[in-house]
């Protein structure tokens, strides 16, 4: 080993991580949440060095896994010189502090690394605005203990710190909470700011059609973003590598479309974080179709799949239209799993976002969804009210235009949003002399 790296691996922060099993959990899926557990460990920069699961039904309040089994966990910790421990649950301030007491070591829970990472993964003024806020207020309650003990271990002032302690300076540290609720409205305020600007770029495009991807972390949205518009965005094997939205043109027979790609979700992600990253969501929330995209050679895609739409439901973004993606195909060997899947969940696609299979099968099916929005009709319009005409022209594909002595005759596709709109404006332009039918194809 060379010294380089040798350094790097001492210099990790060393985890023990703790999960429970019980009646609503069954083993091999605690097996699974502590692997992602672990993966997150990773993408915070520490190290792994033990997996504790417990039996238990329910949490014990003032310790989370019982006084016998954390002196266990101490001893544990001991022995394999480990910095701190991570549970795979949020805990209470009450717990934490127990746990801190026992095991006179670093304790981290769920929510407290996601954040962590996304401090650290924050590169755009918006969310690192957005990651401060939820980072504060996950703070506030736990105060007492946090900060201040963290700053004594490891780093410490003018030293990188370790993993919970990236984000909001350390000058924070020792502020009070009066000073971190005023830090937390400034925040918001900014946020309301970079939210108007948002809206205001966003409607120069609104007639659009729009479709953001989303699904789990890691499910392959950056990677299909890339192999569907032909663009770089960066795609990594790391949880969320991509805090902000990117929206990108492409086309789709020869409907232009705006495909945005976002940050995933993960199992309890936690509430203060999706709250204060509404705005970026908001490409989520205002899209026209979503691709739900699911890594197809995991053994978790079910609950991957209940967690977005448990998320979605908590954006209020649960009644849109949506296409099962299954991507890495090419990681699932056998021919059944893959009928299974189809069978399971027909109108699904099976792709390869990184050996480019099944594309084309996106864009039939994003075409097929496409069209089911439009309408077409027939417009006769008196030449004196040409605005209904250029109104058309504005919001509608025109397939058809001819002249005769006072009228304009036109066949258009309109999307539906804009029926509403194209109505009020027949009847006030002279009803009996503008008409439509409706028609289909052309
Ligand atoms: N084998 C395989 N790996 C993929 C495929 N699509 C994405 N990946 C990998 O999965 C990881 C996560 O991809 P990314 O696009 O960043 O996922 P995101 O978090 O959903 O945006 C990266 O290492 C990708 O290279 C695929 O079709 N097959
Ligand atoms: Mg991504």
């Amino acid at each position: 080993m060379n010294n380089d790296l040798k350094t790097n691996i001492e210099e990790k922060e060393r985890a023990v991580l703790v999960g429970i099993y019980g009646d609503t959990t069954d083993k091999d899926l605690a097996e699974e949440h502590l692997a992602e557990l672990e993966l997150l460990t990773d993408t915070a920069g520490g190290v792994t060095v033990e997996k504790i699961l417990q039996h238990r039904n329910r949490p014990d309040v003032s310790t989370y896994i019982g006084k016998g089994k954390l002196q266990e966990v101490r001893q544990k910790m001991e022995s394999v010189s480990a910095d701190l421990v991570i549970f795979d649950d949020d805990l209470s301030p009450t717990q934490v502090r127990n746990i801190e007491r026992v095991t006179e070591a670093k304790v981290l829970d769920r929510s407290g690394l996601i954040l962590d990472i996304f401090a650290s993964r924050a590169k755009t003024s918006a969310s690192k605005t957005q990651v401060e806020l939820a980072q504060l207020q996950y703070l506030l309650p736990r105060l007492t203990r946090f900060w201040t003990h963290l700053s004594r271990q490891k780093g410490g002032v003018g030293t990188k710190g370790g993993i919970g302690t990236k984000g909001p300076g350390e000058t924070q540290i020792e502020t009070d909470r009066r000073l971190i609720g005023r830090r937390i409205a400034i925040l918001k305020e900014k946020l309301q700011k970079l939210d108007q600007q948002r809206k205001v770029q966003r409607q120069g495009r609104s007639d659009l059609l729009r479709v953001a991807l989303v699904g789990y972390t890691n499910a392959g949205k950056s990677s299909l973003m890339n192999a569907i518009t032909e663009t770089s965005v960066l795609a990594e094997d790391r949880l969320f590598a991509t805090l902000d939205s990117t929206v990108r043109r492409f086309t789709v027979g020869q409907e232009s479309v705006l495909l945005s790609d976002t940050v995933g979700f993960i199992r309890k992600l936690p509430h203060n974080l999706v709250e204060s990253f509404k705005s970026t969501l908001d490409e989520i929330r205002e899209a026209d179709l979503l691709l739900h995209v699911v890594d197809v050679s995991s053994t978790m895609k079910k609950e991957y799949i209940q967690t977005v739409y448990d998320t979605l439901k908590e954006l209020g973004a649960d009644d849109k239209p949506e296409i099962l993606v299954f991507n890495k195909v090419d990681l699932v060997t056998s021919p059944e799993e893959l009928a299974g899947v189809r069978k399971e969940f027909p109108g699904s696609v099976l792709v390869s976002a990184t050996r480019g299979i099944g594309l084309d099968e996106i864009s039939a099916e994003i075409q097929k969804k496409v069209e089911g929005n439009y309408i077409y009709r027939k417009i006769v319009v008196p030449v004196y009210h040409y605005h209904v005409v250029s109104y058309l022209h504005d919001v509608a594909e025109v397939k058809q235009e001819t002249y005769d002595d006072d009228s304009v005759h036109l066949a258009v596709r309109i999307h539906e949003k804009y029926t509403d709109k194209l109505n009020e404006l027949l009847e006030n332009s002279n009803v009996s002399a503008v008409k439509a039918v409706d028609a289909k194809g052309d």
